[in-house]
């Protein structure tokens, strides 16, 4: 059986999302956040870095959502209810796979990082200078960086349905959760295909039951 640890609000309702797409039976062992946000001790004792998801099936321990999404897929996907047989899908599809956590999620997680100087556990004296600090860097640099990461997915879904192309895919459920912490960090104002998009994937019956596993998923500006 496979056993999804599950952290509150993360990366891992992914995977609840693709088993749920598949119809592959599966657990959850739940973990609750620190009040730092970080995951707890716990999930150290199934994998050295202690983040989730990771998933153990058969005695095998996966970590990483795109690795996992691949596993999961390769092993229970043998009806191609989600898996592509098109070559340049394929080939998409793997790109944007990558991508998200390769590529825009480090730029996210700099905006979180820089959007909090101004906050507590910053000692308080310093937050005025590290709330300017983060503001300034957010500007010269974050919101520079990431703007054609931006043009670049609007005009994909300007042009194509989904990210592999025709077919919603893996591509798609790893793109999720990036675009949901883009539209926090930044807007989706001007991403009008990008918006129609996330509505779009946000409507299959396997995202919520996801969520009604794994719970709701909001995550921080
Ligand atoms: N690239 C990894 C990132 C895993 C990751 O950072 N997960 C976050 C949750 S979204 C986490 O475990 N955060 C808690 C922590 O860092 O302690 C993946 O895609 O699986």
């Amino acid at each position: 059986m496979i056993t999804v640890h599950h952290l509150e609000h993360s990366r891992s309702h992914r995977v609840l999302w693709l088993l749920e797409e598949l119809d592959v039976p599966y657990q959850i062992k739940r973990y609750q956040r620190e009040s730092t946000m970080l995951a707890p001790e716990a999930l150290k004792k199934v994998h050295p870095l202690g983040k989730s998801p990771v998933i153990t099936d058969e005695n095998r321990v996966i970590a990483e959502s795109g690795a996992i999404l691949e596993y999961l897929e390769n092993k229970y996907d043998a009806e191609y209810r989600l898996k592509l047989a098109d070559e340049q899908e394929v080939l998409q599809a793997r790109y944007w796979l990558h991508y998200a956590e390769g590529s825009l999620m480090p730029l996210l997680v700099m905006k979180l990082i820089f959007g909090r100087l101004g906050q507590a556990p910053v000692p308080w004296l310093l937050r005025p200078v590290g709330g300017a600090l983060g503001k300034g860097v957010q500007k010269a640099f974050l919101d520079k960086q990431l703007k054609p990461h931006r043009e670049m997915i609007e005009q994909h879904l300007a042009t194509h349905l989904c990210f592999a192309g025709k077919r919603f895919s893996i591509a798609d459920i790893q793109m999720s959760f990036p675009l949901m912490a883009l539209s926090q960090r930044g807007g989706l104002a001007d991403m009008p295909a990008t918006r129609q998009w996330l509505e779009t994937v946000q409507q299959r019956a396997a995202w919520h039951r996801a969520i009604e596993q794994g719970g709701d998923i909001s995550l921080p500006g």
